[in-house]
């Protein structure tokens, strides 16, 4: 296998908004990431890719662009992010910038231009559509609620937006859309960024009928098989790989949710020049309802296993992974795959990431799950910031579809905003995350869990998190060695094997609240432990895993 620094990185994601505030307005900024260069160093991430932090009204916190070529006021000047990428690049980390262009804002200046009428030059970077008798284009429903299409009086026509109302999406098949953006995307190459992470890249080419949509709901239609991998999705991404990409030495990972195992070798497949390596979402998908993710179902762990083992098994030697279990998207890993109850905290969390870390692919950590972070469960709407939880409470109550006490409880369970808490980084008042009040409350365990308490105790989650991402640059096998799973319909134990000519690693996860019996595998017999999170000493025969308990084996 073909041996590249991104294989071999961790990346750590910034959600820049709620990572560090350095002066008191209560909105993280791009000082607050330089002051907390050290504390990444520290961990051993080497990359870092760090949300939108470009001109924006934040309707959708930085993922709805008004300028490509502007610093967001609030984060900081250019001079910031021009010092903060040297900063970086003196310690070794690397910057990933989020690409978001599906979409802008509806402030950017090319959409003031377009709806301004029929005939102005911006008119086609974004998609128009007349009404049909009298009504939206079609039925799609967004993303974010309500109908795809938003009418504007000024020209009497349909723009669409797959997500908010002020994100109209962008018209890829206008040749100079897709110059502007390659251009922007070499104005940052050229400032010295290591990479991007696209945001909902494989939603860029709309099937041109656009037609009428399968009712998801009793509300709107899905424009998912007209919109997600549309025709021309690999032509625009070759198209972009030779224009910019192919140029530098940078990294990319496309976020691409629906995307299936044969998709993913086109976006991703080593001789396809397009992307390094994709985001999937099946494993965060998994467990679904009727009305998407907002149920309250609690994951399934036999089906969360198969996934993974398929997409390891799967991409193997043809594309390469991304490994998370949560982002700025998600709620918080522990509280969702692990157990968040302060009994099973911290080894859950241990547990999860040596799972993850252990596979093929690049792993993700992201900002907090270093330190056990947890679902922040806001049971008041008023406490909410998401535009997705805000719409959708109103969309689906209002509908009649859920009870507000219901959809409370969904929110409590998935809402984006459990990611979006401030990080943990003391006791002080506002877990130190600002001197001011913080744009969204903090989580009110901060005071049990954070930062400065983790770097003094040295059985931390975060010392645990620093052994294995020392790990990985200390074993070639953790990187490129395949992968063989281990007893694969067991209902507590998620086990797998890495060989690589003569090494071999055995990793074993309980993920159950209960002990769980297995028998390690003959051939590691006298093998070396590299990790555990339960100080066990015993690793042959007939063994007996306590609740949550996770251990890796080496042997040469
Ligand atoms: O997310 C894309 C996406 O598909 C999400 O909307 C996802 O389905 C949803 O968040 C699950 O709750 C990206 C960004 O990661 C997200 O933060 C943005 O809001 C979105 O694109 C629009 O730019
Ligand atoms: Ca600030």
């Amino acid at each position: 296998m073909e041996k590249k620094w991104w294989k071999e990185s961790v990346v750590y994601q910034i959600y820049p908004k709620s990572f560090k505030d350095s002066n008191g307005d209560g909105v993280g900024d791009i000082r607050g990431i330089i002051q907390k260069l050290d504390y990444l160093k520290e961990l051993g991430v080497n990359v870092l890719w760090i949300s939108p932090m470009l001109e924006s009204p934040q309707d959708d916190n930085g993922y709805d662009i008004s300028d490509y070529r502007r610093i967001y006021k609030e984060y900081g000047t250019m001079e910031d992010y021009e010092e903060l990428l040297s900063e970086a690049h003196k310690r070794d980390i690397r910057i990933l910038m989020d690409l978001v262009v599906n979409h802008t804002s509806d402030e950017h200046n090319w959409f003031i231009e377009s709806r301004k009428s029929k005939d102005n030059p911006y008119r086609d970077y974004y998609i128009w559509k007349d009404p049909v008798n009298g009504k939206e284009p079609n039925n799609w429903g967004a993303v974010f609620g309500g109908s795809a299409w938003e009418y504007d009086p000024q020209t009497q026509m349909y723009y669409m937006h797959l997500f908010s109302k002020k994100q109209p999406d962008l018209n890829w098949e206008n040749e100079k859309v897709r110059q502007e953006v390659y251009d922007m995307m070499k104005f940052w190459c050229d400032k010295g960024i290591d990479g991007f992470r696209m945001d909902v890249i494989s939603m860029i080419s709309k099937d041109q009928s656009f037609p009428d949509g399968e009712m998801n709901n009793s509300l709107y239609g899905d424009f998912g098989p007209y919109c997600v991998h549309g025709p021309r999705i690999h032509e625009f991404l070759q198209e972009m790989n030779r224009e910019v990409l192919s140029k530098y030495d940078i990294m990319t990972v496309g976020e691409t949710s629906g995307v299936t195992i044969e998709e993913a070798q086109k976006y991703a497949g080593e001789a396809r020049n397009e992307l390094n390596m994709v985001f999937q979402f099946e494993h965060v998908e998994n467990g679904s309802g009727d009305y998407g993710k907002w149920t309250t179902e609690k994951y399934d762990f036999k089906e969360f296993k198969r996934i993974m083992i398929k997409w390891q098994e799967e991409l193997q030697g043809k594309a390469w992974n991304s490994l998370f279990l949560g982002n700025h998207d998600q709620p918080r890993s522990v509280s969702r795959f692990g157990n968040d109850n302060p009994a099973y905290r911290e080894t859950s969390a241990k547990m999860l990431a040596t799972c993850l870390h252990m596979m093929q692919g690049t792993p993700y950590v992201y900002q907090g799950e270093e330190l056990g972070m947890t679902n922040v469960y806001f049971d008041k709407l008023e406490d909410y910031r998401d535009i997705e939880s805000i719409n959708f409470f109103t969309e689906l109550t209002e509908s009649g579809l859920m009870t507000p006490e219901y959809m409370m409880k969904c929110l409590m369970l998935r809402s984006r905003d459990n990611a979006r808490t401030p990080m943990q980084w003391d006791d002080s008042e506002q877990a130190g995350f600002t001197d001011g009040e913080s744009w969204i409350k903090v989580n009110p365990n901060y005071k049990e869990i954070n930062a400065a308490q983790q770097l003094e105790d040295p059985n931390s989650i975060f010392y645990y998190y620093q052994k294995l991402i020392r790990l990985r640059k200390e074993k070639d096998i953790i990187v490129y060695g395949g992968f063989e799973p281990l007893y694969r319909d067991d209902e507590q134990i998620f086990a797998y094997i890495r060989r690589q000519e003569q090494e071999k690693l055995l990793t074993v996860c309980n993920f159950s609240d209960k002990n769980a019996e297995m028998e390690i595998p003959e051939e590691f017999k006298g093998a070396e432990c590299l990790i555990t999170n339960l100080d066990r000493t015993v690793f042959e025969g007939r063994i007996v895993l306590k609740p949550y308990e996770a251990f890796v084996l080496y042997k040469k």
